[in-house]
């Protein structure tokens, strides 16, 4: 019998581009394909004007009912939250973040020993390009599947620094946890058996997105990270250095979050959206570039098992489901046959009016 392990390089990989910390250090010029006319008309909101909600984790750990209510407003109105208190040891945040810089300051021929394979979208690399005259992102990424433990490519995983390896395995398994923990809840707030989704998850997907965004001299030409929801179902992102460029779109316009220190920035994916029938929304965001300096990021994608159908749960759905059900190994196909695009992936699973 096939299985995930088997089947996940056949979904389909990203056209490989050159490598972006390589050319920001080696060319004066930008690439015509790297320039963003765009941006030009998008507006930019000033630096702390939302209010991204503030949930803490111990208060739900002590069942406090408003925190549970608080939750619930963040997911559903904003999609996105910072999680304080929630119990993932601070150093097990440092070493990721420290040995993760330590990784990306290598040589490139030493990061190419991880470099993605044709038709796959693990490794060392870019994601999302499906085209050749596709617009490009300045930006790199070491995208590792992490869990359940038997979809790993070892191979791909760096050797260097020698401690990276153990660190992400320690990293996963805390946020797996968080994860889990805050499932439950999502659950218990949207009337959906809570063992039910949970047990989902169990032995879920979990990846992990390291990423890299070089300064720029002509930061405001081009873009980090493509506009775009997760397709997964909820990410847990932290910055890695003290550079911000994430940003969330809010009533059409681009709002920077300002990170809170030792906080885990929350976002719904589109998988949540599609299983709460559109109760919880995910949200457009992306990451802009730095004149001066390198900016990191981590984020940690949790989906369902492979065995789950994707599609509105039982109790989500009050009057009809807007999406369809779609399987999770079609859905994952979508996902990396294309390019990012806006929240552009769920009008496929979108059912007509
Ligand atoms: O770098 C960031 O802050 C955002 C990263 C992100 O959105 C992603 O990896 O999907």
């Amino acid at each position: 019998m096939e299985t995930a392990v088997d089947k996940k390089n056949v979904y389909g990989g990203s056209l490989p581009v050159e490598n972006v910390q390589a050319l920001a250090s080696n060319s004066k010029e930008i690439p015509s394909r790297y320039i963003r006319p765009e941006l030009d008309d998008e507006q930019v909101l000033a630096d702390g004007s939302l209010h991204i909600p503030v949930i803490d984790m111990s208060k739900l750990q002590d069942d406090d009912d408003d925190e549970l209510a608080e939750f619930h407003l963040a997911c559903k109105d904003s999609g996105f939250l910072q999680l304080i208190n929630h119990g993932v040891p601070e150093k097990v945040i440092e070493k990721m973040k420290t040995d993760i810089e330590e990784f990306f300051k290598l040589p490139l021929e030493e990061k190419m020993a991880c470099a993605q394979l044709p038709n796959s979208i693990e490794g060392y690399g870019q994601a999302f390009v499906v085209s050749k005259d596709q617009k490009l992102d300045w930006g790199d990424m070491l995208f590792l599947l992490t869990q359940p433990a038997n979809i790993r490519t070892t191979s791909l995983w760096p050797t260097i620094p020698t401690s990276l390896r153990a660190t992400i395995e320690e990293y996963s398994l805390e946020l797996q946890k968080v994860t889990i923990f805050l499932l439950k809840l999502m659950a218990k707030n949207l009337g959906i058996e809570p063992g039910k989704l949970a047990s989902l998850f169990e032995d879920g997907i979990q990846g992990i997105r390291m990423n890299y965004y070089p300064p720029c001299a002509q930061a405001n030409r081009v873009i980090g990270l493509t506009p775009h929801s997760d397709s997964v179902a909820l990410t847990l992102l932290v910055q890695v250095n003290q550079v911000q460029g994430l940003q969330v779109k809010k009533y059409g316009k681009w709002v920077p979050v300002k990170p809170i220190p030792g906080a885990f920035i929350i976002n719904i994916g589109d998988i949540i959206e599609i299983m709460s029938n559109g109760e919880y929304k995910s949200i457009e965001h992306r990451a802009v570039v730095n004149p001066e300096k390198e900016r990191l990021s981590v984020a940690a994608f949790h989906s369902p098992n492979m065995n789950t159908t994707i599609g509105p749960l039982p109790n989500s759905v009050e009057d009809r489901a807007i999406y369809k059900n779609i399987t999770h190994e079609e859905f994952i196909k979508l996902v990396v046959t294309s390019k990012l695009d806006g929240k552009n992936l769920l009008s496929h699973v979108r059912l007509e009016p």
